[in-house]
């Protein structure tokens, strides 16, 4: 990149769309970010060494580029499978990638650190943060700006401003970018007129008086007052797409003193009409028709079916308000939105405020539903305790995405909800495992129960498992007299699926499903555990702070002389990324390895966990 011309770079970006529309079409994954950053990522490759330099990309979708240009384009048709190259910089498949991501807005922070351990150990490299406009909302990337100001230390932000986070971006931030735009020719003239002016010392007093002037047009014109006034050197706005122009400016960021931040225009979804027209649709994709495109369709899945279930509770009570942080189609709450506008708030990248700001509303006599990916909340986790739990208010966590959810891998696997809000005092946790269950739970949630109240429910669509048992009793959905499968949520259909591969080998398994994680219902646990003695508790989050943990240390402090008990989950592990189903598969989670780990116990072997 760094060889070629300007005449060949923009053959090159073009090369870039076609390869990218053709590959994320059939993997999936995300689309109209990258096609967005095709000319900044090349800027950035021309300008800095990416193994030695670091390039830290927030949110880190938007790293495909950046893969292509470093030696893993053979590896795209494996994009985001089990084994396969991952969708987010990950260190381990490539010295060019800085930093692990996924979760929005650490990018600063990051920086700040690299940068200090470069002064420290007197090193020389360049530290550079990516940043989108979207993952600028978060409360996290003003504690990063906020330090970077004032450290004095040398590093580049790059604000990659294309208006939009996954829908359009929200807040007084994003207005005020939008508000403000200018023309790159100042900063030319800016070098040429400072370099004219410091020839002699007339001209340096001149530059001097005339500097205060033209800081007050400049702040008038560009949105750098907020940034300057945070200790940083504001350059842009720059056109994202004008590869010598970006160039230019990177170059120059690269001989200041101290951070520079340099704003960044782009368009998201650029060159693919469909994805220009429509960034929201074509950010995350499943593989589509490049000709015909994305369907608007929402598919009937437990966001969906949330989405309309809360809508109906709300209409009949306006007390009901939805919080979302910058997910509101992915969670299903679009509807919900446009019928009640006054009641539906998107904060923006923040999830740590929207747990807080529910609080306010319920302290005040609101019914606030924090809906929001499990892996998300765990950046909440302390107002979670503090700002609603404590004083037992009465907030509703929609905890969506919660289990293994697939090919986003690490970052974004759900698989501590469940040992984080079990141990918060005062919290029950539900698990709905059908579409009926989670309607009826969360009626439950909104109008039944008090203090806090979180509704767990996975990706995608229910299986076989269709009924809606009561949720306050554990349920006996199969009966059975060698072993007990212990299990909530979707899993229980993995459970069941097992059970019938249990029966053809002459095993009889006896299936329980928890309605709730917490509190937990322990009379019909312990009567099964006394009657089969053998039990296998399956959940798909890590081990220490399982429901099995504590079944296990109930069956113990119950005294029940058990013959095997096995916790099959994930174990102390990040789950990497891959289908749900290969996923299950290798934790042995699915129908087959729930009935291997079943054989084992009866054989006395033991599981994984046991
Ligand atoms: C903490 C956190 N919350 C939510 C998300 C989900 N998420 C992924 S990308 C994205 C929007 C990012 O917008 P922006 O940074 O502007 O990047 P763009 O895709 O527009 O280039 C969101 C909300 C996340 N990754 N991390």
């Amino acid at each position: 990149v760094k060889k070629l011309d300007s005449q060949a770079l923009p053959v090159l970006a073009d090369e870039i769309r076609s390869f990218l529309l053709e590959h994320v079409s059939r993997t999936g994954g995300h689309l109209a970010s990258n096609l967005g950053i095709v000319e900044l990522t090349l800027a950035i490759h021309r300008v800095f060494d990416t193994e030695k330099d670091r390039i830290i990309f927030d949110v880190g979708h938007q790293c495909y580029v950046h893969k292509l240009l470093t030696g893993r384009r053979d590896a795209f048709s494996t994009l985001r499978s089990l084994d396969g190259l991952s969708g987010f910089p990950k260190p381990c498949e490539s010295d060019s990638d800085a930093f692990v991501a996924g979760h929005a807005s650490n990018s600063i922070s990051i920086a700040c650190g690299m940068a200090k351990a470069r002064t420290l150990k007197g090193e020389d490299y360049d530290v550079v943060a990516v940043i989108g406009d979207g993952a600028l909302t978060g409360g996290l990337a003003y504690e990063g700006l906020n330090y970077a100001g004032q450290s004095g230390e040398h590093m580049l932000v790059i604000l990659n401003d294309n208006g939009m986070s996954i829908s359009e971006n929200v807040g007084g931030l994003a207005n005020y970018l939008s508000r403000k735009r200018s023309k790159p020719g100042y900063y030319r003239f800016k070098q040429r007129y400072r370099r004219l002016y410091e020839k002699t010392a007339v001209g340096r007093r001149l530059y001097r008086f005339n500097h205060r002037i033209k800081t007050a047009v400049k702040h008038a014109l560009l949105p750098a007052g907020f940034f300057e006034d945070m200790g940083f050197t504001y350059l842009g706005p720059v056109d994202g797409h004008d590869l010598e122009t970006l160039t230019y400016f990177l170059q120059y960021a690269r001989t200041q003193e101290g951070p520079v931040l340099l704003h960044v225009h782009t368009k998201k979804g650029k060159g693919y009409d469909k994805a220009e027209q429509v960034p929201d649709l074509y950010h995350g994709v499943s593989a589509f028709d490049v000709e015909a495109g994305v369907s608007p369709e929402q598919p009937e899945d437990f966001s969906a079916r949330f989405g309309q279930s809360l809508t109906r509770l709300a209409s009949a009570d306006n007390r009901i308000c939805a919080i979302t942080a910058a997910m509101t189609e992915s969670v299903g709450l679009a509807a919900f939105f446009q019928r009640f506008p006054a009641r539906s708030f998107d904060v923006g990248i923040a999830e740590q405020h929207a747990v807080s700001m529910a609080g306010g509303l319920a302290k005040q006599g609101m019914t606030p539903v924090v809906t929001v990916y499990s892996t998300f909340l765990q950046r909440a986790y302390d107002m979670i305790i503090h700002d609603v739990a404590i004083s037992n208010l009465h907030v509703v966590f929609a905890v969506d995405r919660a289990g293994i959810t697939g090919r986003d891998g690490e970052t974004h696997q759900g698989t501590f909800d469940v040992p984080f809000l079990t141990q918060v005092p005062h919290m029950t946790v539900l698990c709905p495992a059908s579409y009926a269950e989670l309607d009826e739970m969360l009626r439950a949630a909104v109008g039944e129960l008090e203090g806090p109240v979180a509704v767990r429910y996975p990706r995608g669509c229910e299986g076989a498992y269709q009924a809606c048992a009561d949720w306050r009793k554990t349920a006996v959905l199969r009966e059975g007299s060698d072993v007990t499968l212990v299990t909530y949520g979707i899993l229980v259909n993995n459970a069941l699926g097992a059970a019938e591969l249990l029966a053809a080998e002459g095993i009889s398994a006896q299936i329980l499903k928890l309605g709730t994680a917490a509190p937990l219902d322990t009379e019909t646990l312990l009567e099964a555990a006394r009657s089969t003695r053998r039990m296998l508790v399956l959940e798909d989050c890590v081990d220490h702070g399982s429901v099995g943990e504590r079944i296990g240390a109930l069956l113990e402090s119950e005294n029940i002389p058990m013959e095997g008990f096995v916790r099959q989950n994930i174990g102390q592990s990040f789950v990497p990324h891959g289908d749900v189903s290969a996923l299950y598969a290798r934790y042995g989670l699915d129908a087959r390895g729930v009935t291997d780990a079943a054989r084992d116990l009866l054989a006395g072997q033991g599981g994984r966990h046991g």
